[in-house]
């Protein structure tokens, strides 16, 4: 598999030199890939960037995208097959703007495309859409899915065959707006502004056995420090922000997330699916761009992390490109911090 550790062939763009990985798809630009194997091929399921003219700012408005991509490939190096539009924002009903970080599951021999957008009133939702097919097309529901809220959908299936959604994201993402359970429009933009509590958490909830539902409450994602407390809203290092991804690894629960403003990609081990998790370390440092979003995927007997950067666009924040490069354990189970530029 020399593709995916080989140097980039792409234009050496300042920083880019040493990319440990090229991009996935050149042909439009690509984010937040979620990766999963259906089928026997390994399916992306990423976010669509383009140039929408927003100016950048805090609340993320600049990520103005309007559809998905799907792309799937036979083996991690392999050709990429480009299976065109799966869903746009005009085909979601309730839906107004920013369809974000995406996630796919199977079930019961159906498809399920699970998405963030904003609704008319400006507030994330999580929808869902349903397809035979793993690239789609993707028919969304009517309605969000009840009591969902925030960005960045992410759904584990334990080996019991239960499913469970991950979500959330702060900043932009909205979750701090929903910190007494209702959503508070006037909220802080932020986070909880209580650098020395607990920070907010990832939300988990079982999903219903027609994968569209929520079947109980969303409960808190917590991340422990080594001395078994709650991380604090003021450890921008490791708390978490946004891109939550749930992987099982021997036995235990590796939950990863980005920790945004300090642009790590990290991770926290637990028991069993709602944790609470202790915080571990990185697995990504830092790439070129803003926001950094990822998914870990078992393929043939390999582990593979999949993430973005900005090397197409030559470093623009809000139009990325879908990379994949190798993830390798530990003897103890620890992941080996991969850093993207090979430093
Ligand atoms: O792509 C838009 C947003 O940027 C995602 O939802 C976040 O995870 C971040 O990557």
């Amino acid at each position: 598999n020399t593709n995916v550790k080989s140097k980039s062939t792409q234009k050496q763009s300042p920083g880019f030199e040493n990319s440990i990985s090229e991009p996935l798809v050149s042909q439009r630009y690509s984010a937040d890939p979620s990766a999963h194997v259906f089928d026997g091929k390994i399916f992306v399921y990423p976010s669509h960037d383009y140039d929408a003219g927003v100016p950048e700012n805090d609340n993320g408005d600049h990520f103005a995208m309007n559809d998905y991509y799907i792309y799937s490939m036979d083996s991690v190096g392999g050709k990429v097959t480009d299976h065109g539009v799966a869903l746009k924002v005009s085909d979601i009903p309730w839906a107004s703007k920013q369809l974000w970080a995406p996630d796919a599951a199977f079930k019961n021999g159906k498809y399920y495309l699970y998405f963030p957008v904003r609704d008319k009133e400006g507030v994330f939702r999580i929808g869902a859409a349903v397809s035979n097919k793993p690239q789609g097309p993707f028919q969304p529901q009517p309605e969000p899915m009840k009591n969902s809220f925030s960005i960045d959908p992410a759904v584990f299936t334990d080996n019991d065959g239960q499913s469970y959604m991950y979500f959330g994201g702060i900043w932009g993402g909205q979750l701090q707006k929903w910190a007494t359970g209702e959503f508070n429009p006037k909220g802080s933009a932020t986070d909880l502004e209580k650098d020395d509590q607990p920070a907010l958490s990832a939300k988990v909830a079982k999903l219903g056995g027609n994968m569209l539902e929520f079947a109980e409450k969303p409960k808190d994602v917590v991340i422990l420090d080594e001395a078994g407390n709650p991380l604090k809203g003021g450890d921008h290092d490791r708390r978490f922000f946004e891109a939550s991804w749930m992987h099982k690894y021997n036995g235990k629960y590796y939950f990863s997330y980005s920790t945004g403003d300090t642009h790590n990609i990290c991770y926290a081990i637990g028991d069993n699916p709602y944790g609470p998790f202790t915080y571990q370390g990185v697995i990504l440092k830092p790439v070129i761009g803003w926001t950094s979003h990822h998914s870990i995927l078992e393929f043939k007997n390999k582990w593979y992390l999949f993430y973005h950067d900005t090397e197409l666009s030559e470093g623009k924040t809000h139009l990325r490109n879908v990379k994949v490069t190798e993830l390798n354990y530990a003897p103890d189970g620890k992941i080996i911090t991969i850093d993207p530029y090979g430093k």
